[in-house]
């Protein structure tokens, strides 16, 4: 007999609510659910082969423990024993920041990783945090952290209802979105175009969002701050700038018109191989606009100047007048956001509180670059202690790190790792203990971090699909005493951890004015928390004390879990609003244009209109099928295009002798690989294009599908070296690379 049951996607940031058919306890389909408040039934093929993700053989069931070299299957009991055994040494010996802690890009898809982490850091009292922010998105938390006072204060194009989108850096009919959260982001473009407006792209590869695009400017890597820049220049320079009612909130306007004068189309144009004509173009296109939104992602942000980029996106977002209002750029209100406190000047943002060891690189929102974490455990300094001690959630960056090899020797050498993963993958196998969390359908789903990034206002949960089979240990259980064991109170009832919050949380906010909660006593409020555990309990209490909550009585009508019980389907909480200035955190109170940093990056920015590079530059790219580092191992979802091919440009492939199909070498600063040539005038002459996630050909996984077409690690060719400054992002694009021909060809395309 089989049934069905909801479950919200992990597998990407558009969230789309699917209806899961089961038989037994094993995944054998999954639709879109048309029910859905937001999603409307919209599924891709990732997400239509949930259940072969899910129930992929080589997902490991019990926990592994390094014994006499080997990882072993041992018991749970046997795996926290090992794993306080392994961290508590270090810590009494060289100190917290000897324990390092890296959280990868799922972290952000499931409840564990939203509710458990930070306690994990906070009880480590450790700066050694590393995360996949570093390679994504960390210039865009640090401009609007500079802007906006607030790292998390992050716009979002208006799909839905704006007349205008310029799309920079980002390939949503791939990706499926990000920092940007929208089911059937393609349907939204394409409703976009149908009813008037009108779509440009700029990317250096013609991708399939750049075909449905009114204009697609093919910019050369790495320059699109000067592009954005040159446009700001225009707009000031053609009187097109028009604040409209953002201007009480803005500061800084006048300045900002000074730094960008000489950035006009003329002095870019060489650099963006952009020609100025066009430039001016995007700049009155972009003011014409009844409405507009700019929106750059992951093109724009791993690269040399990803900070700029992304502060000049919002600039332009507020010098057009688009920033905060419907059809513009707004700042979603999730339901567990905190209760918004009273507009007025906050602490702003700081950057650089203190530096990574051995490169001296800022933190930038506590954290260092992942670049930087081989150097951090393998190099010695007369400065403080080496990482000795690894913590692993959900992260993979020997593949998704630049030098995965320097990685691969520096994770090799640790005292003591644990990796929090379902596979026995290139990182996890250098771990001393792995705990594998269940598969998504025995887990229970929120999307905590992309409700908050969401076109729409709404709100979904849902409860594990499947009871959790017999010893499995559900992902929370396994970070709560992960935290335990980490921080000294190994062997301490895990259900402490969620009430160590609940019990912080509330008795903060009944002493904050502006709480609904105010003046009362956290104990009672405690006592009328629902769910069926911990977790559950403090998502209660999230919403309950959140913009749309009840206040624990208060409003009556507000959100509380047991609603969003009732709701299966989610609740929709409609379109976004503008909220300025409440959103602000910055000392002045106000949008702050030209932050200090920002405008001490500027000359850097200057000396770039002179750079052109010598030979090819690589850039990276995302296939529909895939998702970082780990869905190779899914049949279903590999094969056909979905290969880790070179793109080449046909003027450069001839005058280089590269045949469609042979294999070439590549080179770069860190290393070499070897990929066949894809021949295409996809990608602009000068630029060749190479997939990130591959080269699983590493001994000692566990990965029996991925290994059959392992692909090569692109992040190889690079030797962590280069970063954005201000946020100690790894460039990822843009990246000069050598590209020779290999004879005779190895793997022939068909
Ligand atoms: N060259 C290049 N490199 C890149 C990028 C690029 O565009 N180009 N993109 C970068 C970006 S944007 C990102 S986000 C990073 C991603 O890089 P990572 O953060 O390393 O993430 P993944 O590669 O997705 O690997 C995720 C790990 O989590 C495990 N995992 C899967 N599901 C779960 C779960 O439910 N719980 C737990 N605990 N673990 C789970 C997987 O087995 C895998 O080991 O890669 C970056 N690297
Ligand atoms: N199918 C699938 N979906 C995913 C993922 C996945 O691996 N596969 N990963 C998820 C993650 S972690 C993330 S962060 C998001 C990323 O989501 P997106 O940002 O949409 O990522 P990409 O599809 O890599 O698109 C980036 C585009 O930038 C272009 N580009 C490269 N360099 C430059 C440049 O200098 N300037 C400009 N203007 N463009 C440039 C590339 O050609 C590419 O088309 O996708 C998420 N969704
Ligand atoms: S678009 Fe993303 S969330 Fe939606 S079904 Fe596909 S993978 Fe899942
Ligand atoms: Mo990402």
């Amino acid at each position: 007999m089989s049934r069905t049951a909801l479950r919200i996607c992990p597998l990407c940031e558009a969230t789309c609510g699917l209806t899961l058919t089961i038989e037994g306890t094993e995944v054998t389909g999954a639709r879109g659910d048309r029910d859905d408040v937001f999603s409307k039934g919209f599924i891709c093929p990732k997400g239509a082969s949930f259940g072969a993700v899910d129930g992929d053989p080589d997902r490991l069931r019990a926990p592994l423990v390094r014994r006499d070299g080997e990882l072993r299957e041992a018991t749970w009991e046997e795996a926290f024993d090992a794993v306080a055994a392994g961290i508590r040494p270090v810590v009494e010996r060289y100190g917290p920041h000897a324990v390092g802690v890296v959280l990868g890009n799922p972290n952000v898809h499931t409840v564990a990783g939203a509710l458990y982490p930070p306690v994990l850091i906070a009880g480590l009292r450790t700066r050694s945090l590393f995360t996949a922010s570093t390679v994504d998105q960390m210039p865009k938390h640090v401009s609007s952290g500079l802007l906006f006072g607030d790292a998390h204060a992050i716009p979002v194009p208006d799909l839905d209802r704006t007349d205008h989108l310029l799309l920079i850096g980002a390939n949503p009919l791939e990706s499926n979105g990000s920092l940007c959260t929208a089911p059937d982001f393609p349907g939204r473009l394409k409703a976009l175009r149908a009813r008037g407006g009108t779509l440009t792209v700029v990317d250096p590869r013609r991708t399939r969002t750049a075909r449905l695009a009114d204009r697609h400017v093919a910019i050369r890597p790495g320059a699109d701050a000067l592009l954005l820049a040159a446009m700001a220049s225009v707009l000031f320079a053609e009187d097109l700038v028009a604040l409209g009612e953002l201007a009480p909130h803005v500061q800084g306007v006048a300045e900002l018109r000074a730094e960008m004068a000489d950035f006009t189309p003329e002095a870019v144009a060489g650099a963006c191989d952009v020609d100025p004509a066009t430039i001016r173009a995007l700049a009155r296109e972009l003011a014409a606009a009844p409405t507009a939104a700019v929106y750059a992602r992951i093109g724009s942000c791993t690269v040399a100047h990803g900070t700029l980029a992304s502060w000049l996106v919002d600039v332009l977002n507020v010098l057009t007048g688009n920033l905060d209002r419907p059809g513009g750029a707004l700042f979603p209100q999730a339901a567990t956001d905190r209760t918004p406190r009273p507009a007025g000047p906050g602490r702003g943002f700081a950057l650089g509180r203190w530096h990574s060891r051995v490169s001296r690189h800022p933190e930038a929102k506590g954290e260092l670059p992942l670049s930087a974490l081989a150097e951090e455990i393998d190099t010695a300094t007369d400065t403080g202690e080496p990482i000795r001690a690894l913590v692993a959630v959900a992260s993979n960056p020997v593949l998704s790190a630049p030098d995965g090899d320097r990685l691969d020797k520096a994770l090799g050498s640790l005292d003591f790792m644990v990796s929090v993963d379902p596979y026995l993958n290139e990182t996890s196998r250098h771990a001393h203990v792995v705990l594998p969390p269940p598969p998504p359908s025995q887990s229970p789903h929120h999307d905590f971090a992309f409700n908050a990034l969401a076109v729409r206002n709404q709100v979904r949960y849902t409860r594990p699909p499947v009871p959790l089979e017999p010893g499995r240990m559900a992902e929370t259980e396994i970070l709560a005493r992960l935290v335990l064991a980490a921080t000294g109170m190994h062997g301490a009832d895990p259900a402490a951890v969620d009430a160590t919050v609940l019990d912080q949380t509330l008795g903060k906010a009944v002493k904050e004015p502006h709480s609904p909660v105010h003046g009362r006593d956290p104990k009672d409020l405690a006592a009328r928390l629902t769910g069926v555990n911990g977790p559950e309990r403090r998502l209660d209490m999230m919403l309950r004390l959140g913009p749309y909550g009840d206040g624990f009585g208060v409003r009556p009508d507000g959100l509380s879990l047991d609603r969003l019980l009732a709701r299966p389907h989610g609740i929709d909480l409609g379109p976004l609003k503008p909220r300025l200035p409440q959103p602000l955190k910055t000392a002045s109170g106000k949008v702050e244009l030209l932050p200090g940093p920002l405008a001490g990056d500027l000359p850097r920015l200057r000396a770039a209109l002179r750079e052109r590079p010598a030979g090819l530059v690589l850039v990276g790219r995302r296939h529909l099928r895939s998702n970082n580092s780990w869905m190779h191992n899914v049949p279903a979802l590999t094969g056909g295009s979905n290969r880790c091919t070179l793109q080449i440009h046909p003027e450069d492939a001839a005058r280089l002798g590269v045949r469609h199909g042979a294999a070439v070498r590549l080179k770069g600063a860190g290393g070499e690989v070897s990929a066949p040539a894809e021949v295409t005038d996809g990608v602009r002459p000068g630029v060749v294009s190479l997939p990130h996630g591959w080269g699983h050909d590493r001994p000692g996984t566990r990965l029996g599908h991925a290994a059959t077409d392992p692909g090569v690690n692109v992040n190889q060719l690079l030797d962590g070296s280069l970063l954005d400054p201000l946020s100690g992002n790894a460039v990822l694009n843009g990246v000069p690379v050598e590209v020779v021909p290999l004879a005779p060809p190895i793997t022939p395309l068909t």
